[in-house]
């Protein structure tokens, strides 16, 4: 973005630069026409610069290199996942897809009462989510660099609901890192 940014102001001040150029046929304009060709020359090389392989490729990179996921903790309305006449405690979605050689940013929201956490031993998370409430819900950011492609298990590692603890999709679940 802000390469980006930049070329463009680059482009401004070139085209500018032309602008005065021209102008400068005017005779008092003998020193800016100096001043302004070399400004002129100098932003035309900023300019040359940006159509390189380096300036042009490194925003797109950048943004296709970065993931973003969402996890909520007990979700309203319900404030859990209903299963068996029973609300339960549960990461939704408790299973979801990277892919390798990404930084993935995921974005945790916790409306339970009760401390959570976020825990892949292989892919070296352990990340802690403080507790929240239904009104006022916690907010924890972490990142997971995954390098190769396979399924992860993750889980919380705090004491919670005994039943979630144990059933996939709850709090516990997998990840998968794709190729
Ligand atoms: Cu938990």
């Amino acid at each position: 973005m802000a390469v980006l940014s930049g070329t463009g102001q680059a482009r401004h001040h070139y085209v500018a630069g032309l602008s005065v150029l021209a102008a400068g046929v005017l005779a008092f304009a003998a020193a800016v026409f100096g001043l302004t060709a070399g400004v002129g020359a100098i932003w035309s090389t900023v300019t040359g610069g940006g159509s390189t392989n380096a300036v042009a490729a490194a925003p797109a990179a950048a943004t296709t290199n970065v993931q973003h996921v969402s996890l909520v903790v007990d979700p309203p309305p319900l404030y859990g996942v209903k299963v068996d006449g029973a609300v339960h405690d549960a990461f939704v979605p408790g299973t979801f897809t990277m892919k390798a050689g990404t930084t993935v940013v995921v974005s945790v929201t916790n409306y339970d009462s009760m401390p959570h956490t976020w825990t892949a031993p292989a892919l070296g998370v352990n990340a802690q989510v403080t507790p929240g409430s239904q009104t006022s819900p916690s907010h924890v950011t972490f990142t997971i660099h995954p390098t190769k492609a396979g399924t992860f298990a993750w889980h919380c590692a705090t004491p919670c609901d005994p039943w979630s603890m144990s059933h996939v999709g709850y709090m516990e679940g997998f990840v998968t890192v794709t190729a």
